[in-house]
């Protein structure tokens, strides 16, 4: 009976070894052109992400022979390392592109299980994986852009004395803990010191229905300005906005569609000419990237301010110049908001 016990255990044991054996790393060498865009959301309604297809697919035609697939993972965070793990496994991909701070510690998680897989990762931050290259934007820059204007629009509309603005976030993570919220609130203190920041969460990236009702509440109490950072959720502040005749002012560029009227301000990031190439370069055969984390900013381009829009045009010309001015003193590196390292 005992001797049953442990032949079957040792059975048990070797299937357990020959499924491990099965699941780590591809059994095929995948075609070097071939990538894999893994949105970790769904793509429309974000522009960060709109833009992160926009570029890959942009590099991928211009490459002869490159393919290119794009995998939406959808809202479940819990589910994205398993969705990773099933496109590395299948070892149809040599690279994974893809655009979320969360992702490097998802990818470094397999990178060691796939070893002739690479991944590029925008608006993401970690240095030294060989596998992995990320770029982050200057994410205090983006907030510090969008904190001026809203600060002077706040002065604009609600009078001097008005010194409340906020912010209505998804949910909270280390880029906007320690980029974007303190560069929102040092824009609107370059335009008054004593500007107090009301901080909202909606809990996810997609309920605008919960975000239009904080949003509703926030201009009920006089705010004038509100900033989403909260994706497609975000629609539901500008909605709230236009309904009280009230401002938003919008990230990641892409904002004015929204509404001709309730959008004022729209910050840009150059994500979809990113990814685009730093694509490019890896299906040229550039290695050199991995390894790499760079951090791209206003001074470069990469970052900036879309003033091609009604909206903003209908603002006074004085608001407007001196808006100008602070970006313009922004890119020429005054406040300095760099950093080397995140
Ligand atoms: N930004 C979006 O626009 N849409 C999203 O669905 C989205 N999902 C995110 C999920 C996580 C876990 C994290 C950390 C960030 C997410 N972001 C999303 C924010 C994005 O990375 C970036 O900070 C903002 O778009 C501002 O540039």
């Amino acid at each position: 009976m005992h001797r049953r016990v442990r032949s079957l255990a040792a059975l048990a044991c070797a299937a357990a070894l020959a499924l491990v054996a099965s699941c780590s790393g591809p059994a095929k060498k995948a075609d070097p052109l071939s990538v894999a865009v893994f949105v970790p959301g769904i793509a429309s309604g974000s522009p960060i992400y709109e833009m992160l297809v926009a570029g890959a697919t942009r590099a991928v035609e211009e490459t002869p022979g490159a393919r290119l697939k794009v995998i939406e993972a959808g809202y479940d965070q819990s589910t994205w390392l398993d969705s990773l793990r099933d496109a590395a496994a299948s070892g149809e991909f040599a690279v994974i592109v893809s655009s979320n701070p969360s992702l490097p510690e998802l990818c470094a998680r397999l990178a060691p299980d796939y070893p002739g897989l690479r991944f590029i990762l925008a608006d993401a931050y970690l240095a030294g994986d060989p596998a992995i290259h990320t770029v982050l934007y200057n994410q205090k820059e983006q907030g510090y852009i969008v904190g001026v204007l809203a600060g002077l629009v706040t002065k604009e509309r609600a009078g001097p004395d008005a010194r409340r603005a906020a912010l209505i976030a998804a949910q909270r993570y280390p880029t906007l803990d320690r980029l974007i919220r303190p560069g929102f609130e040092a824009g609107l203190k370059a335009v008054d010191p004593a500007f107090e920041l009301e901080f909202r969460e909606v809990g996810n990236w997609y309920d605008s229905a919960k975000a239009a009702e904080l949003a509703g509440s926030l201009y009920g109490s006089g705010v004038e300005v509100i900033l989403p950072i909260a994706g497609s959720a975000g629609q539901g502040v500008v909605a709230a906005a236009r309904e009280r005749g009230k401002a938003t002012v919008w990230f990641d560029g892409g904002g004015y569609a929204l509404d001709p009227a309730a959008v004022v301000g729209c910050a840009t990031i150059a994500q979809d000419r990113l990814v685009y190439e730093r694509l490019k370069a890896a299906l040229s055969g550039d290695e050199s990237i991995y390894g790499r984390a760079d951090i791209v900013s206003a001074k470069d381009g990469y970052v900036g301010f879309d003033p091609d829009a009604d909206a903003y045009r209908a603002l006074p010309e004085a608001l407007r110049a001196a808006f100008d001015e602070a970006v313009r003193e922004l890119e020429a590196g005054s406040p300095d908001f760099s950093f080397d390292s995140f």
